[in-house]
This record gives structure tokens, sequence and C-alpha cells, in this order.
């Protein structure tokens, strides 16, 4: 296997041989250390998703069945392709920056992405690399950040289900409230593999930063956002890395040093891709 790096952040492995456990620590040593990794030449069905996903951790059902491939479950579909008046997965999935279950009190640790159908314009997924971004960071406001706490929550870019329509809008939220109560961070989080301290907000999913008195501090979350680029619209901050993907590739990323967001055509392009996600708990010192 050859691992060769790209512009920007990541590298592109080529030559993965999926039976070589050399070849999987290989990528997870990548994924951690680069960030990205792009595997070439992967044509895997659902099923050959999900064993790869076993190769690199502990694929996780996602916990809203709609996402949910109909054959294996653990695949996670973003589709904007519907056959026969039936949609398959959920469309425009993560237009807004976040982590993969940043809401959740684990977070996934990789995100593995198999793009099974690539718009030819406004494709790819953004990135912004949250070690980096807390690295250039004024050292005063890395300071005041360092002493606060992040409250995520799914409640703003949750999907209306196509069962909740006639629902009243206050019984969805309640449920979202019970269902994944917000979750409560050190706004810096030391990364479980890494040790790397992460800024660890986004503009998708932070609700609110706290200071050590639990007063809110929307004014820092806004700086927090704004210094790491997700409040530029036209996502030209330097930190933001945009990854372009083809049929057949795997991309393998660290979840937690990671926000991404991904592009979304307005036309009626077709695009679908399948996700798994894993918990990783091989003991730090295997890397
Ligand atoms: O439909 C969506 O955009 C859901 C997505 C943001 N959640 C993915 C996750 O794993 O947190
Ligand atoms: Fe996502």
């Amino acid at each position: 296997m050859k691992i060769s790096p790209q512009p920007g952040m990541g590298v592109i492995a080529e030559g993965f041989v999926p039976g070589s456990d050399v070849d999987v620590r290989t990528l997870k040593q990548a994924a951690y250390r680069h960030r990205i990794v792009i595997v070439k030449e992967q044509h895997l069905d659902p099923a050959g998703l999900l064993e790869f996903g076993r190769r690199l951790g502990t694929p996780q059902l996602y916990y809203e069945p709609i996402y949910h491939h109909p054959d294996v479950p653990e695949v996670f579909v973003s589709s904007n392709v519907s056959t026969g008046g039936r949609q398959l997965g959920v469309p425009k999935t993560g237009q807004f920056w976040h982590s993969d279950y940043q809401f959740m009190p684990r977070p996934f640790d990789l995100t593995i992405i198999s793009p099974r159908q690539v718009p030819r314009e406004r494709r790819g997924t953004l990135f912004i690399d949250l070690v980096e971004a807390y690295r250039r960071l004024d050292p005063e406001l890395a300071r005041v950040a360092s002493e606060t706490v992040a409250i995520h929550t799914p409640r703003r870019k949750f999907k209306i289900r196509p069962d909740d329509v006639y629902r009243p809008i206050g019984d969805v939220l309640a449920e979202i409230d019970t269902r994944t109560p917000p979750v409560r961070q050190p706004t810096v989080l030391r990364h479980p593999r890494t040790g790397e301290q992460v800024l660890y907000v986004t503009e998708g999913a932070t609700e609110t930063i706290e200071d050590s008195a639990g007063r809110p501090r929307p004014d820092l979350l806004e700086q927090l956002l704004s210094a790491t680029g997700q409040l530029d619209p036209a996502d030209e901050h330097p930190v933001i890395h945009l990854q372009k993907f083809d049929v057949g590739d795997l991309l393998i990323w660290d979840n937690i040093a990671l926000a991404h967001r991904s592009l979304h055509n307005p036309t009626a392009e077709p695009a679908e891709s399948w996700r798994i996600t894993v918990y990783d708990d091989e003991p730090v010192t295997a890397l």
C-alpha cells in the first residue's frame, strides 16, 4: 500500500489490501495523524462497508432509523434519490458545521464514507482541523475558552421525519430533549487518542458556552466560531479544506479533531453516500 500526502490536509492510500492487518493499522494511524485518508478503488456493497468498519473499530447504529440502509442498518444513507416514490435514507444531511454524534455523550471516533453517486457541481465535504484552529487562536482567547464548557444538542438541526407531519412542533422538540438531552463537554477537549487539544465547538451543534461560574457566553461562542472559519459565508477562511471524492473512494476521517460540512447541490443532480461510524476502543499504545 502506498500513502501519499495530498494538498492542504490528508493522505491518499493506493493499493490497500483488505485482508492485511498491517494495512488496516497503517490506515488508522494515518487517520489520526493526517486527519483524512482517501482509500482508492474500494467498490464495496453495504455488507462490505460494514466489514471494513469492523476492522477499524466498533460500528454503531445511528439512533434515528430513517437513515438506516434497509439491508444493513449500521450503514447510514444520505441520498436525494427516490426511486418509485421510495426515499432511501435522508436527503441533504450535514449541511452545517458539526461532527458526527457531537450531541451525544460520546461522539464517534472515526467516520467512513463511501460515495455512491457524486454530482458534477458543488461536490465534496468541507473540513476544519479544530486542533490547528485552536493553535491559531489569539492566546488570550484560547485561555478564556479553555476555562469554559460547551453545550451541544441536535435541536436546531434535527430533521422532521415523515411521521412527524401534523405533530405539534412543541411535542417534537420535547421528544428531542428527552432522547438527546444537551451534552456538556470541555470547550477545549483533549483528543481521546492523540492527546491533542481540540477546540470542540461547531455552528450546527454547539448551543451555548458557559464560563466557570455557569454564565452563558454567547459572545465567546461567536468569537470562536468566527475565528475557526465557521461563520465565513464564502468558505474562504485559510483553515477550511475542501475534500473532493469520486465513486470508489473510501474516506476515513478523525471525527473528533475535525469539524465538517457537506456541500449539497441546489439542482436535482443525484447524490448519494453511505456511511459507517465507529468507536475505537483499541488501546492507544497500539497506535
Ligand atoms: O441529517 C443530518 O444532517 C443528521 C446529521 C447531522 N447527524 C449526523 C451525526 O452523526 O451526528
Ligand atoms: Fe456528518
